[in-house]
């Protein structure tokens, strides 16, 4: 069967997490994607966190899969002419290295509309036009500057980063939007154009919601937050939803570190939710009736079905309020979602044989086409495909690429 980004190459200029997993999706819906890597290093996740002693991290290998490595150095002539031969024979350059870097090198935006017009320039940087745009920037530092670290935690604990890689992989999913419209605006013009994220603004567009009840708190405390006082910003709500339904995160049985579950009140599942619990003792009691009611003292009615829940496992919560139709979610940990029959009968949870690592778990795509179906592949060797890539898409021979390897350029 075909696949949606079948015929688009890439030249894929990424390195660490934010641009990795934007090209991974690319290459998972068909496209064909190049990894261009330092010769002798490649990229620098290659190395980092290794589990294994002279084999490729698993941070390197879960965000690299379906993709061919091609090593060039960049910075010798040669190789330099290698890339512009790429690039006049591709569709998409996707980039994420500090601010400049590819400027410095002769890689600019003009001269590409000039060798290759087709091409959709597209990178990833820390911040947008402005007075940080020359900055660096990781995961965490887009965290703290988007919205998210000052509006995550508790009230009484400092500000606190979120497990889920908004910064990086949340970046990543907004520039494969933005290429997938340039391509598709190409079919009109003819013509590439410059794609830019950047992670504070991803991270920023993420908490939206945010910046909603920062307008709201102009007006009046925030009811539906946990805190009782309120300053000039958004504080910390701990696990409250953050929408318009209420919602916690209530301990269970046994009392584990993540025996939680997190229960929503939806107001028609209330009066269902108190038989369910056994407390048909406060139908129709005036502060728990309404959901207005119940605002004012949500950290109550909360208790009042934690009482049950602890008395019963999070899987034994999740069942018996689904059959009620009260939406709710077990606090899943690591080892919960490696095991998950569902997550591996979706594959979501996919493993994949490697050549030095042998089996390996990773997490699969979550985008579902159903006229382009998604095989997880490993990941390359650094330097795999060079020879392939060079003969296949440039025609060179193969005494021309031994040359190249002799003089440090692949
Ligand atoms: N051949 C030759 N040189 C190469 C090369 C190649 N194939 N690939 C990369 N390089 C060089 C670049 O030209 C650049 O050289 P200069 O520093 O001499 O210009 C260098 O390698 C990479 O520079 P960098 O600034 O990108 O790398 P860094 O490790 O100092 O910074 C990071 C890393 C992530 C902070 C920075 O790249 C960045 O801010 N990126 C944008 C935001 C981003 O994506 N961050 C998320 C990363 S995931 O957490």
């Amino acid at each position: 069967m075909s696949k949606a980004l079948e015929g688009v190459r890439v030249v894929d200029m990424t390195h660490v997490q934010a641009g990795p997993v934007c090209t991974q999706m690319m290459a998972w819906l068909g496209a064909e994607v190049i990894k261009i890597e330092l010769p002798g290093r490649g990229d620098i996740t290659r190395s980092q966190l290794r589990d294994i002693p002279d084999v490729d991290s698993l941070y390197f290998t879960m965000l690299n899969s379906n993709k061919r490595s091609l090593t060039l150095d960049i910075k010798q002539p040669r190789g330099q002419e290698i890339l512009w031969e790429l690039l006049r024979r591709s569709d998409v350059l996707v980039e994420n290295f500090g601010p400049g870097a590819l400027d410095r090198q002769g890689i600019t935006w003009e001269r590409l509309q000039e060798r290759a017009p087709r091409v959709v320039y597209a990178s990833i940087k820390g911040f947008g036009p402005g007075d940080y745009e020359h900055a660096k920037a990781y995961e965490t530092i887009a965290q703290a500057m988007g919205g998210s670290m000052s509006t995550t935690g508790f009230e009484d604990g400092p500000p606190t980063s979120t497990g889920a890689q908004i910064g990086d992989s949340g970046s990543a999913i907004h520039l494969l939007a933005a290429i997938l419209a340039a391509l598709l605006q190409r079919q009109q013009t003819g013509c590439g154009q410059r794609v830019q994220v950047a992670m504070q603004h991803s991270v920023l567009n993420l908490a939206r919601v945010k910046i909603r009840d920062h307008q709201r708190l102009e007006r009046g405390p925030l009811a539906e937050y946990p805190n009782r006082e309120f300053g000039d910003a958004v504080p910390r709500s701990g696990n409250a939803s953050g929408g318009g339904q209420p919602g916690w995160a209530l301990r269970c049985h046994p009392g584990g570190p993540n025996d939680f579950i997190y229960v929503i009140i939806q107001p028609h599942v209330w009066e269902p939710l108190l038989r369910q619990i056994e407390r048909t003792d406060l139908l129709g009691v005036a502060a728990y009736q309404t959901p207005e009611a119940r605002l004012s003292h949500l950290d109550e009615v909360f208790g009042v079905i934690e009482e049950w829940t602890m008395r019963h496992t999070k899987w034994q919560v999740f069942e018996s309020f689904n059959a009620i139709d009260v939406p709710c979610g077990p606090v899943l940990d690591t080892k919960d979602l490696v095991a998950d029959s569902s997550l591996r009968q979706s594959g979501m949870i996919v493993e994949v044989e490697h050549p030095e690592r042998g089996r390996y778990l990773t997490v699969g795509c979550p985008l579902r086409l159903s006229d382009s179906p998604v095989e997880i592949g490993r990941s390359p060797l650094l330097g795999e495909h060079s020879a392939q890539v060079l003969e296949e898409v440039l025609g060179l021979s193969g005494s021309e690429v031994e040359l190249m390897r002799t003089q440090g350029v692949i």
